[in-house]
């Protein structure tokens, strides 16, 4: 992956490091912790998310998995590809062994990046001074997968309060310019514009519309590796006095990319902070728009949230389904 983060490296590196001062999170939830800000949600909220349930509706916030998928031909993050075993069609042409009265079966496999699509960033995803959340030497993910901060072990703790709040709505606009960052204002602004409220241990999706201009576009060329509109490292404190305990956009990478960055730029230095030294879990490619439009239609912008990862042993990541229950 090239260098897209913002500034010189020397600037970069002095915000990285006031920001993880500040905003550190190793050692608060013990040495052993391997969960981060998904700590925050406690069996409390997750009761407390599923009273916000009312009509029913459902909206799944993933993007198709297939080979249509937004990550560029001979990038190494593969898009899916799903190949069959076994089809209705080796049945009738009697391919499949022990199939008396038509009875057969269908099998199928999928090959993939865990990182290609709709997806969480386990703790062991980014490490910055060659180290990751909470202390740990960035060699404890190597060839066998992550020993520590794997996505595994969060694979009964994704559910609890959703908050959606929708940035490029706030500005009157489908999609926010590519490189604008969204900061602690916006999402004040947004959220008292929406009349919700935030609470300790809420999942907050971001909305800037950038999915949705790649999809009316018809094309994802640009959509991953380019510049893009998200939170910037300002907002990261913001978050972490609100205690929130996962955030997701409807973007590749979460964090705002300029325009024409220098080339010896640190990459995407949110995940520096975030990831590394906050603990904070970040959900990418999230599809928004629908639930947006039936927030809009509504009002209500809090729901019941739900995205398991895939319990793959190792895994620095998981594709996922997010639902959000209205
Ligand atoms: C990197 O590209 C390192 O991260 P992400 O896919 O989380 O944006």
């Amino acid at each position: 992956m090239s260098a897209i983060g913002a500034g010189s490296i020397e600037q970069v590196r002095a915000r990285i490091e006031s920001s993880s001062r500040e905003l550190s999170n190793w050692g608060r939830w013990g040495d052993d912790d391997e969960l981060g800000t998904v700590n925050y949600i406690t069996e409390a909220k997750r009761r407390e998310a599923a009273l916000t349930v009312r009509s029913g509706r459902v909206f799944s916030l993933a993007i198709p998995f297939d080979r249509t998928g937004p990550q560029p031909l001979f990038e190494r993050r593969m898009n899916p590809h799903h190949a069959m075993l076994e089809t209705g069609t080796d049945l009738r042409l009697g391919r499949q062994a022990n199939a008396p009265e038509g009875w057969g079966y269908s099998d199928d496999m999928v090959t993939m990046a865990l990182q290609c699509g709709t997806q969480w960033d386990s703790l062991a995803h980014v490490f910055y001074g060659f180290q990751m959340y909470n202390g740990r030497d960035c060699t404890l993910v190597a060839a066998g997968g992550a020993a520590k901060n794997g996505i595994s072990v969060l694979r009964d703790r994704m559910i609890g309060r959703g908050v959606l709040v929708d940035v490029a709505r706030l500005y009157g606009l489908d999609a926010l310019p590519a490189d604008h960052e969204i900061t602690s204002q916006d999402l004040e602004r947004a959220l008292e514009v929406q009349q919700t409220q935030l609470s300790s241990g809420d999942v907050l999706l971001v909305r800037t519309g950038n999915l949705g201009r790649f999809r009316s576009a018809g094309s994802w060329l640009g959509f991953t590796h380019s510049a893009e509109p998200g939170i910037g490292l300002e907002a990261l404190a913001w978050l972490h006095e609100r205690e929130i305990a996962a955030l997701a956009a409807d973007t590749w990478a979460v964090e705002v990319i300029g325009h024409g960055t220098t080339p010896d730029a640190i990459a995407l230095p949110v995940h520096a902070v975030a990831i590394v030294f906050m603990g904070l879990l970040l959900g990418e490619i999230f599809d928004l728009d629908q639930l947006a439009e039936d927030c809009a239609r509504d009002g209500v912008y809090e729901f019941l949230f739900t995205a398991p990862p895939l319990p793959i042993t190792g895994a620095v990541g998981s594709p996922i389904n997010p639902l959000a229950v209205k």
